[in-house]
């Protein structure tokens, strides 16, 4: 539903419906109120990064506000965000924003809302588009940096060592903005160590369930026990379910054992961290609604926003940490 100019509603009232008690909307029908409607297309629910990420936007574009909110989780596929976003043109919501699952494959859809007149807001990752004219902003984390500071972390903690340092590369959803930031970190790294030896790189999805599996089978696969000093963990769920892979294997994990690096920094992994278990936790932001109703104020008022907006985020290992600053965490 497109907003309605709410004094030339007013007018359209007492011109014809004033002494007669008709109402647009009866009480509690909010149809034809001035609301800005936001078509939003999530990738899924697959990590607690992501669960954050939808709290978050979902707590900003509230109905008391003057949004109206039209969420669509895509289960993690691509063809269920084409089609959400198709969905978004006919119902001629004001804007999209769009959680995007992989960079490729956006071309035709978002040129298909450029001709509606709808602007598109990218939020978390990014699209590989030809024009950029085919989004308004983009508002997400620098995943190579988030990398290039795990790096640092890995280059100082084994800076001492004459010996190789084994690293298993746990990947996030392959195309996706934060996994290729976060791997092309990682392998310009070990390119730049000789002594960094990658011995497997496996894909995770960026799911608990699915990192456990190819941990397991990694680990099942060797000729026998063999020494992990790092596994590099392109989010906290990944971690979980390598850290559950190693200890079931009895592989002690922590500053002493196999370095568990992982990213996001949400609760769940920084009371590893605080535990020991996980060595690195570098933070990734996902409390990006406010942001996103920034730059739609900036676009209400008639500016333009930022082309690309991105969050300030840090480590932490388990010496920054405290129970309290866990507790009162936000996400
Ligand atoms: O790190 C991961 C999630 O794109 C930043 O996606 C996001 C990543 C995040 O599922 O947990």
């Amino acid at each position: 539903m497109k907003r309605i100019w709410l004094p030339a509603l007013l007018a359209f009232v007492l011109a014809f419906g004033s002494g007669c008690g008709a109402r647009m909307n009866p009480p509690g029908d909010s149809s034809n109120e001035d609301l800005t409607v936001i078509g939003m297309s999530q990738v899924g629910a697959e990590s607690d990064w992501r669960v954050a990420n939808s709290e978050s936007m979902k707590a900003v574009f509230t109905e008391e506000k003057g949004y109206r909110l039209l969420f669509d989780d895509a289960r993690q596929k691509q063809e269920n965000q084409i089609t959400a976003i198709r969905r978004f043109i006919q119902q001629q919501v004001d804007y999209i924003v769009l959680m995007p699952i992989s960079e490729s494959g956006w071309d035709s859809v978002l040129q298909e809302a450029k001709e509606a007149g709808i602007p598109v807001i990218l939020v978390d990752r990014m699209v590989d588009v030809e024009d950029d004219s085919l989004y308004a902003a983009h508002i997400g984390s620098d995943f190579f940096k988030e990398g290039a500071l795990a790096a640092a972390w890995i280059e100082n903690a084994f800076q001492e060592t004459g010996n190789a340092v084994n690293i298993i590369h746990i990947q996030g959803t392959m195309g996706s903005t934060a996994q290729l930031g976060r791997t092309a970190a990682l392998e310009e790294a070990a390119a730049a160590h000789e002594n960094w030896e990658l011995l497997a790189q496996l894909d995770g999805d960026f799911t608990q369930a699915k990192a456990y599996e190819v941990m397991v089978d990694y680990l099942s696969g060797l000729p026998g026990r063999r020494r992990i000093d790092v596994v590099y963990c392109e989010n906290d769920n990944i971690a979980f379910g390598a850290l559950q892979a190693l200890e079931e294997r009895g592989y002690d994990c922590g500053r002493e054992g196999v370095n568990i690096v992982a990213f996001d920094a949400t609760r769940g992994a920084l009371t590893e961290c605080l535990k020991g278990k996980i060595s690195l936790a570098v933070e990734c932001n996902p409390l990006l609604g406010p942001l996103v109703e920034e730059v739609i104020q900036v676009m209400e008022a008639g500016g333009t926003p930022e082309k690309h907006r991105y969050v300030k985020e840090r480590a932490f290992t388990r010496e920054d940490l405290t129970e309290a600053l866990i507790t009162n965490r936000e996400y």
